[in-house]
C-alpha cells in the first residue's frame, strides 16, 4: 500500500552505524541534566537507561495491548474510530496520511480511561488499572526529564515540569501495532529495505516531549540535523525521547523538534510501540523565555488546531517564525 520513498530525505542514506545518546539517570543528577541537554540539541532525541520505572507497570500494559490486538477485526472496530480517541487501522490523521500499523490513541485522563476500557476489553478494570498505572509512570518520568532540562539551560526549577502537572494538561498516550512483514504487502514481491515500506511516515510530534517504549523489534529511524537517517537499535528495557514541536518553541530552537518514522518491513516480527505525549494545557501560551523570540506568541490550542488540519509531514512550525 505505502511503498514509500523517504517524504523529504530520498537523499538521506541510512547512517546505522551512528550511535544515538544513551543517558543513565542513575547518575549524578548535574551530569544527567548536562547530557540531557546535549542530546538535545544535538539530536533533538535520546535513548533512557535506568528510568526507575517498575518491570511490572511496563508488562501489564503490554499484556493488555496485545490482548486488544489479537481481537478479531470486527472487536476492534467497536472501539474506533480514532477520533480523536479509539481504535484506528492504516489511516492516520484527518487528511489522507496511510500506514501499515493499526493503533490505539487515548486519552491520559483516569476518568476518561475507565470509560473508553468499557469497549477496549472484556476485563475493563483490569484495562484501565494497567493504563492508568503506566501513565502514572509516564507522567512522574515526563516531568523528573522536565526537570533536568531545565537544570541544564538553567530555567527556574520545575519551569517546564509545571505544564505536564497542570490538571488541564493536553497529554495523550498511542499505542500502535506494525503487523509482521510477510514479503508480499500488496502482493508485491520486490518489497525489501531498498523499498521500504512505511508503517509510520515521517514527521516530528507536535507536544512537548514523546516517550517512547517498543518491544524488541525494530524499525525506528530519526533524521539527524545534517538529514543523516538513523536507525535506533530496539531495546527491551529503555524508553526513547524525542523533542517535540512544542519544546522547540519553549526552547527557542535551543532543541529542535526531531523527525522520524517507522518502517514496516524491517522484520518479520511484528512491533509494538507505546508512545505517551506529555502537552501542556490548551490555553497554556509556548513562549520562550530565551530571547530574541523567533516565534509569535501563541498557545498550545492555537499550535495544535494548525497541526490536525495538516498532513503528517508538514513542516507546521514555519508558519508561527517571526521573520
Ligand atoms: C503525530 C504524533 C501523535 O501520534 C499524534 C498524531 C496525530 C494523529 O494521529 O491523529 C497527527 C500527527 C500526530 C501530526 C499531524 C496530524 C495529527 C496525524 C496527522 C496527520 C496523535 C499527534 O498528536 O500528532
Amino acid at each position: 500500500m505505502v511503498a514509500a520513498s523517504p517524504a523529504h530525505h530520498s537523499s538521506g542514506e541510512d547512517q546505522s552505524f551512528i550511535s544515538v545518546p544513551r543517558i543513565d539517570m542513575s547518575l549524578d543528577r548535574h551530569l544527567v541534566a548536562n547530557r540531557i541537554v546535549k542530546a538535545c540539541e544535538d539530536y533533538g532525541f535520546f535513548r533512557l537507561v535506568n528510568h526507575g520505572v517498575p518491570d511490572h507497570i511496563i508488562s501489564s500494559m503490554e499484556e493488555e495491548v496485545y490482548d486488544f490486538f489479537s481481537k478479531p477485526a470486527c472487536k476492534k472496530q467497536e472501539a474506533g474510530p480514532p477520533s480523536p480517541f479509539g481504535y484506528g487501522c492504516k489511516l492516520i490523521g484527518l487528511n489522507g496520511d496511510m500506514g501499515e500499523l493499526e493503533y490505539i490513541l487515548l486519552e491520559t485522563n483516569p476518568m476518561a480511561i475507565s470509560r473508553r476500557s468499557l469497549v477496549m476489553s472484556t476485563d475493563p478494570i483490569k484495562f484501565s488499572d494497567a493504563v492508568t498505572g503506566y501513565l502514572q509512570a509516564m507522567k512522574d518520568l515526563c516531568c523528573k526529564i522536565l526537570d533536568h532540562m531545565a537544570q541544564g539551560l538553567q530555567l527556574p526549577d520545575k519551569s517546564l515540569s509545571c505544564l505536564i502537572k497542570d490538571n488541564d494538561n493536553d497529554s495523550c498516550f498511542r499505542v500502535n501495532h506494525y503487523p509482521p512483514f510477510d514479503g508480499n504487502a500488496n502482493g508485491n514481491t520486490n518489497n525489501s529495505l531498498n523499498c521500504p515500506l512505511v508503517g509510520f511516515g515521517e514527521h516530528c510530534d507536535p507536544q512537548i516531549i514523546t516517550i517512547q517504549r517498543s518491544n524488541n523489534v525494530g524499525g525506528l529511524q530519526i533524521y539527524s540535523k545534517g538529514n543523516h537517517c538513523i536507525s535506533v537499535p530496539p531495546h527491551p528495557t529503555e524508553f526513547c525521547v524525542f523533542v517535540g514541536d512544542a519544546l522547540q518553541v519553549l526552547t527557542n530552537k535551543k532543541f529542535l523538534s526531531v523527525r522520524h518514522r517507522v518502517l514496516a518491513n524491517s522484520s518479520k516480527q511484528s512491533r509494538i510501540s507505546m508512545m505517551y505525549f506529555g502537552a501542556p494545557s490548551l490555553a497554556a501560551s509556548l513562549s520562550s523565555p530565551f530571547l530574541p523570540r523567533r516565534y509569535k506568541n501563541f498557545t498550545w490550542g492555537e499550535y495544535k488546531k494548525v497541526v490536525y488540519y495538516r498532513r503528517l509531514g508538514d513542516r507546521r512550525l514555519d508558519l508561527f517564525e517571526l521573520s
